[in-house]
């Protein structure tokens, strides 16, 4: 339940800012949230550029005073079973702060970057084209506002 809760916020986040560009293209100063996430600018997001992307987005979202350490309370764990365990599984070496190094090693194995790959690949060569990622997320969250 709670996993869910976290990955609907996540593919949420994730919509809106990589949708946010699609009214503005018109200019070519405007950071556009696709090339953002596409490091290497080939003009596909690979596993791993869509996995630095989800994890940046959860992260900078929930590390409240942005020193790139993320603390049980942070996360939410405090008095959450769900989310304690969330936070456990990324706590990899138990000293109660994840960071982000933690957070992309745990994204790499058992993130979302794998599931949203999966299924927004249409043409299944590993890569996410921009056009695959508006079509993935138009068809899961309807048309962008
Ligand atoms: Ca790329
Ligand atoms: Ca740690
Ligand atoms: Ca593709």
């Amino acid at each position: 339940m709670n996993t869910n809760h976290l990955k609907l916020t996540v593919l949420a986040a994730m919509a809106i800012t990589l949708a946010a560009c699609q009214t503005t293209t018109t200019s070519t100063t405007t950071p556009n949230r696709f090339e953002t996430a596409d490091v290497n600018h080939d003009k596909f997001l690979s596993l791993d550029e869509i996995n630095v992307y989800l994890v940046t987005e959860i992260f900078d979202s929930r590390d409240a005073n942005k020193d790139k350490k993320m603390t049980r309370a942070e996360w939410g764990a405090t008095g959450d079973a769900g989310r304690d365990k969330q936070f456990k599984a990324r706590d990899t070496n138990g000293d109660g702060i994840v960071t982000m190094d933690e957070a992309l090693a745990y994204g790499r194995t058992k993130g979302m970057a794998k599931q949203v790959l999966r299924e927004a690949d249409t043409n299944k060569d590993g890569k996410l084209s921009e056009a695959e990622v508006k079509a993935y997320y138009a068809s899961r969250e309807g048309p962008a506002r």
